[in-house]
């Protein structure tokens, strides 16, 4: 039998650990692929045999997950006492004594053993058999199997997601499916804190969840325990809860009745809250007497995880010892949630420095992405890029918070598990790339053409951005330049090849059946998406037509490009149309503006040339905020029809005496109502709508509170409008809408 070695330190062996596909030759010479996800620790192979197609198992553990893991592959039918020997168990089993000191000490960390007699796999724990039972499943399922050693454990004690997002929370079909996902890929952590959940949060995280609800949480519960999932109940009570003994029972109680549902693992959540529930002091006490009265006092329940109120760098304030006083008070064993220097932002080395420091213990990342909460017209479908590669021991935890789009999520998500499993053996691109196979299998070149198109966030109030159309992006920047210099354009076949690609890739995935449930998550964006790329290649038309001095075909490709935009404009105004950020956007960063902008010069070049007057119209918004509040700064700004809209916030706002926030219209404007709607409406009090024609002079505008809603009619021509608060105190209220009539 030709051997097949495969040194550590060989260039080939360490693309193939990258990527976690191990290419292996068999003595015909054929290739074999054999996949591990995520990419494991340490692979030694050394040749493959035909892989076996009797067995016979033997489990040395009781381990129902792995138990019941197992029946899906091994059955009455490749199952017999002649078979190929296979043995499953843990270190405390104590059996293949020999191979025991193998087994890598890390929690959940495994080790097989393949030759061509027998496989045996061995975990360090019950958790551990079970992933190696997974990577076992990898190697059985392919022709050639291949004879060596896996040692195997994740750099990241806890992995997984965090459903902590403000939106429509994911359905229970929807939460089934991730779990599955979650074991299959050796994620542990499922944290359950939908903001829009009732029972989580106020008003009823001290009441029981109604019969049915409770039903369903039990069956998560038990689909996490069958895939090795902690299932982390989180409450959110800081928004109304009261500092004394009543309150500490009632929680408690709540956290008995959750541990009769199955619950095992607890957080709580002092995040988005202001006011009397965000007093360090306190919210460390109520921590320690649920660790003291409950935790311990259990014993199968898992340490506390805790989400501060101050959770990044960018909202806390060092001087006022919120996290300082949480590191000395919380009791060692409670993990402390962080989201990095701001809400949402990329975690390294000098984050985790900190963070550590003030905090006195490891802080367990939330990292929030790829959530969209905050810009719900996009959809976040890149690679998982930006954190550090070193921090695995920095870290307590590592979970993502993901987009409502749950299957959508899943690409993120598959990064996720990769990254925090083998943190310096990740690589986003290889990993983005194996994602799209492993959600739609069969139309997986579609969906990373489409994917690719669809990960920027757009401007946004957090000021967070991502990569999109990498490749296209100098195409782009070359037609435009060649264009403008009154060149002929050197790349027209590769700029049309793309618009092509896109074109056929949204009909291959409205067609597709491999993942029904994903497409109708994102069948808005594809249909977008298809007429964008339909654009694109009207666009190319009008090029070619101009080229040629053909006026007519140009007049035609040209209405038929504005025919495409009115089809776009009317997907955009009736589908996904959420009160934060309505519509549907798709290839905002580079594709749409590159389609603009050609369409301009174009149309621009044709009237010139032959002396006509097409007109360049482009409905974007003119109209700009007006505020000198720091956090409204990066809000942006809606315009549909006459209404213009602030995109409201999420989180609550403070306005400091005298300060305002408003628009700035682009001229003179006839405005007519102006509406308000914040919480508490008490705040009106203190808010006074004015305007001007020039930001000096200011008129006061009579206003009147309906059905909650502040409202005043201007009915005048102005460039300023705003709302000031004139209390002589900060006041925090959350803005829920703010909109103005303009002509
Ligand atoms: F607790 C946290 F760590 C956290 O990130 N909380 C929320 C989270 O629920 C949300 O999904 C995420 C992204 O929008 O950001 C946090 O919510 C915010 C963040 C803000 F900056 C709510 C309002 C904000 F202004």
């Amino acid at each position: 039998m030709i051997k097949l070695q495969v040194p550590k330190n060989n260039s080939l062996f360490k693309t193939m650990l990258l990527s976690g596909i191990f290419m292996l030759t068999s003595i015909f010479g054929s290739a074999q692929t054999i996949d591990i996800h995520p990419v494991p620790q340490q692979v030694e192979f050394s040749e493959t045999i035909t892989t076996p197609k009797q067995f016979h198992l033997e489990q040395k553990n009781e381990d129902k997950a792995t138990q019941s893991l197992l029946a899906t592959f091994f059955n009455e039918k490749n199952s017999s006492k002649t078979g190929f020997s296979i043995t499953v168990g843990e270190v405390n089993d104590k059996f293949s004594r020999k191979l025991l000191k193998k087994v890598p000490e890390n929690p959940e960390g495994y080790y097989i053993n393949s030759t061509n007699k027998n496989i045996t796999v061995i975990g360090r724990d019950a958790r551990g058999a079970y992933y190696g039972v997974r990577t076992l499943l990898s190697l059985l399922t392919a022709d050639q199997m291949p004879l060596g050693e896996i040692s195997d454990y994740p750099d990241v004690h806890a992995r997984g997601t965090v459903e902590g997002f403000y939106g429509t929370p994911w359905s229970f079909e929807h939460r089934m499916r991730q779990i599955d996902f979650y074991g299959l890929n050796k994620l542990n952590t499922y944290i359950y804190g939908p903001k829009d959940d009732p029972y989580h949060s106020s008003p009823n995280w001290r009441k029981p969840y109604p019969e049915d609800e409770a039903v369903q949480l039990k069956k998560l519960i038990d689909r996490s325990e069958m895939n090795h999932v902690d299932f982390v109940w989180a409450v959110h009570p800081g928004k109304d809860i009261k500092w004394n003994d009543e309150d500490r029972a009632a929680l408690l109680h709540k956290f008995e009745l959750m541990y009769d549902l199955g619950i095992r693992s607890y957080a709580v959540f002092f995040d988005d809250i202001s006011g009397e529930g965000t007093n360090p002091t306190q919210q460390a006490g109520l921590l320690n007497f649920l660790h003291n009265k409950f935790v311990t006092v259990k014993k199968d329940v898992k340490p506390l995880i805790m989400c501060p109120t101050e959770y990044n760098k960018g909202w806390s304030n060092v001087e006022g010892g919120y996290l300082a006083t949480l590191g000395k008070e919380l009791d060692p064993s409670i993990r402390i949630m962080w989201t990095g220097n701001t809400v949402v932002s990329d975690i390294n080395k000098q984050t985790m420095a900190w963070i550590n420091n003030q905090i006195q213990r490891k802080a367990f990342i939330w990292w929030n992405f790829p959530v969209s909460d905050y810009v719900r017209n996009h959809l976040l479908m890149g690679p998982t890029y930006g954190n550090g590669q070193d921090i695995a021991n920095d870290v307590s935890g590592f979970v993502s918070n993901p987009m409502e789009h749950a299957e959508a999520s899943k690409i993120a998500i598959y990064g996720v598990a990769d990254y925090t499993w083998n943190m310096t053996e990740y690589n986003a691109g290889q990993n983005w790339s194996n994602a799209m196979k492993v959600v739609m299998p069969e139309s997986h070149n579609a969906l990373e053409i489409f994917a690719r198109h669809n990960s920027d966030l757009g401007p946004n109030g957090h000021k967070y951005r991502r990569d999109e159309s990498v490749t296209f992006a100098p195409l782009a920047d070359d037609f435009l330049k060649q264009l403008e210099a009154g060149q002929p354009v050197g790349n027209f076949a590769a700029v049309k090849k793309e618009f092509q690609n896109m074109v056929e890739a949204s009909y291959i995935l409205l067609g597709s059946t491999d993942n029904a449930v994903l497409l109708d998550e994102i069948r808005p964006w594809v249909k977008q998406f298809q007429l964008l790329g339909q654009s694109g290649l009207t666009l190319l038309n009008m090029y070619e037509t101009l080229e040629a001095k053909k006026a007519d075909d140009f007049e035609r490709s040209y209405r038929a490009l504005n025919a495409i935009k009115a089809q776009m404009y009317v997907i955009d105004r009736s589908e996904n149309q959420n009160p934060y950020q309505p519509g549907v956007v798709t290839g905002s960063l580079v594709m749409q503006p590159f389609i603009d902008k050609g369409f301009a010069y174009l149309t621009n070049a044709y009237n010139q040339a032959f002396d006509k007057n097409l007109e360049v119209e482009g409905h974007y918004n003119p109209h700009k905020l007006y505020t000198d509040v720091a956090q409204l700064q990066n809000q942006q700004t809606t315009l549909r029809e006459r209404t213009l809209t602030m995109n409201a916030p999420l989180e609550v706002i403070r306005f400091e005496a005298n300060s305002y926030f408003g628009f700035e219209l682009q001229d003179l404007v006839h405005v007519n109502r102006v509406a308000l709607k914040v919480s508490p409406t008490s705040s009106y009090a203190n808010f006074k709508l004015e305007v001007s024609t020039d930001s000096t002079e200011w008129k006061s505008i009579v206003t009147k509170e309906d059905k909650d809603i502040l409202q005043g009619n201007v009915n005048q021509s102005v460039k300023y409008i705003r709302i000031v608060n004139t209390a002589i105190n900060t006041v925090e209220a959350r803005i829920e809408q703010l909109t103005v009539n303009v002509k």
